[in-house]
């Protein structure tokens, strides 16, 4: 049998060729970093992990494709872009995962992103295995017609790899229901098939799930308030700074201020807004979702309970809850510090991998409850499953089916969290419980499916 340390050593060489084998890809390494550095208490204690290249094969994507995206701009000139999709593991379910469309998208991004996947689609206990995809094409300040053209160069290509038992994308950055209108309208084109699973986070009146586009930001507060009940609180009165202002903030904000919380911050990468009275939601959405504007726009409407503050990050505000919803290590260690000095109780991430280790191991040192974000924000992905689920059965389900069935999902995964760092030495750690329980829900698939 072999100890937690040896363990330790065999992870630490394998993140080492990790790293030789995947040059530049920062936040890749960062990903597998943060999962392997918490397995050797599993592996050590259930021999049948150990066995050699079972861990090597779950670093390893099982099929990457890259391919260019030509597409015309409004006057006719040609723009090149680059499309990406990850299959990275299929031991539980077709390969589950966004398209991001951002210009700071490379591979190194998708395959952090596609590897964080794997874990949160396994914690959801329904039948997914993890991918992701996207391109480094930036759709700010692009017409409808520039969005929809390239959508569909991008379709043009992507569609040999998807299908409703093989691969299912869904929306993330840059990407929610007009480009899944479009990109489900090239796919229905190209392959003459009404084939409703092969995308998720379709619109409500063509077999989207209720409850989907608010589905991550309603179960990150779940997972939030679970892990208050934990510590004997509740949402009830507490002042939370949120970040972003996209998908996952607004509807982050939505359930927050509903459970008798006051979110008084949102952002965008131009800086953030402070609102001492809470965000008007209605006047965010407005802004957002209607006229796709920028957050400065929000503190010029409201009047004088807000305040923009450019280039700012809201991690400065003081607040009882912190939940990171905009992008990747958006929360370092000298935000980790203000949140702290100023009294945080947890930090629960809607983002992926938004806070960087540094910044995760200061919280946790000083007891702040914090939920990483594969296990705080699979809610999204978990009605997505349930979107596939109604597609495959024909049927729609009402909103309040669907809410239960989140708030059970969200329940469900935090338990399992807390059980599994309980059961490994690691009371409280959710970075390990999640981890940990992800891991042998995939090991065990794999395993058993020998050696491909
Ligand atoms: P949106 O595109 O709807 O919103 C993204 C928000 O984050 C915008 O306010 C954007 O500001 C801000 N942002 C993005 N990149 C940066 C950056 N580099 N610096 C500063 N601000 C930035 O995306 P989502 O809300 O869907 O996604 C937010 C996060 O949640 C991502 O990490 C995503 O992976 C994760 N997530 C999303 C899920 C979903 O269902 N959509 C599910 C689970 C996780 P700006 O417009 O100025 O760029
Ligand atoms: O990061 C994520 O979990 C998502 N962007 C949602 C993926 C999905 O398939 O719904």
């Amino acid at each position: 049998m072999t100890t937690r340390s040896e363990t330790r050593t065999t992870l630490d060489h394998l993140l080492t060729e990790i790293e030789h084998r995947n040059p530049a890809q920062p936040e890749f390494h960062q990903a597998a970093h943060e999962v392997l550095e918490t397995l050797a208490p599993v592996i050590a204690a259930r021999p049948e992990y150990a066995e050699p290249g079972l861990v090597e094969r779950l670093v390893e994507p099982e099929r990457q494709v890259l391919f260019r995206v030509p597409w015309q701009d409004d006057q006719g000139r040609v723009r090149v872009n680059r499309g990406f999709r990850v299959e990275f593991n299929s031991a539980l379910g077709p390969y589950k995962g966004g398209l991001r469309f951002h210009p700071s998208v490379n591979l190194g991004v998708i395959k952090f992103l596609g590897f964080e996947q794997i874990f949160k689609n396994a914690l959801t206990g329904l039948g997914i295995g993890g991918g992701k995809g996207g391109s480094d094409f930036d759709p700010h300040g692009r017409s409808d017609a520039e969005v929809m053209r390239f959508c569909q160069s991008f379709m043009t290509e992507l569609y040999r790899h998807i299908g409703e038992h093989t691969d299912v994308p869904a929306g993330d950055i840059g990407v929610g229901g007009r480009e899944i209108g479009y990109l489900f309208g090239q796919y229905r084109r190209i392959t003459n098939r009404w084939e409703a699973g092969v995308l998720t986070g379709k619109g409500r009146g063509w077999g989207g799930s209720l409850i989907r586009p608010e589905a991550t930001g309603y179960g990150n507060v779940l997972f939030a308030a679970a892990m208050l009940r934990e510590r004997g609180e509740d949402l009830e009165g507490q002042t939370a700074v949120v970040s972003g202002s996209g998908n996952v903030a607004i509807y982050t904000i939505e359930k927050l201020t509903a459970l008798g919380a006051n979110a008084i911050t949102c952002s965008d990468s131009s800086g953030y807004v402070v609102d001492e009275k809470g965000i008007d939601l209605d006047l965010l959405k407005q802004i957002k979702e209607v006229e796709r504007g920028r957050v400065d726009a929000y503190a010029e409407r409201r009047g004088s309970s807000a305040r923009f503050v450019p280039g700012g990050r809201v991690w400065e505000v003081p607040a009882d809850l912190a939940l990171p919803s905009a992008t990747q290590n958006e929360l370092d260690e000298n935000d980790a510090a203000a949140l702290i000095r100023n009294g945080v109780k947890a930090v629960s991430e809607g983002a992926n991998m938004p806070t960087t280790p540094e910044a995760v191991h200061l919280l946790q040192q000083a007891g702040v409850a914090f939920g990483p974000g594969k296990a705080a924000n699979a809610g999204g992905v978990a009605v997505s499953a349930l979107e596939m689920a109604q597609n495959h059965a024909r049927t729609a389900w009402t909103a309040e089916r669907v809410e239960e069935e989140l708030a059970s999902i969200m329940t469900s995964i935090h338990t399992t969290c807390h059980e599994t760092a309980e059961r490994y030495d690691a009371p409280g750690d959710y970075v390990t419980g999640a981890n940990i329980a992800g891991f042998e829900r995939v090991a065990d698939a794999m395993l058993a499916q020998g050696v491909i």
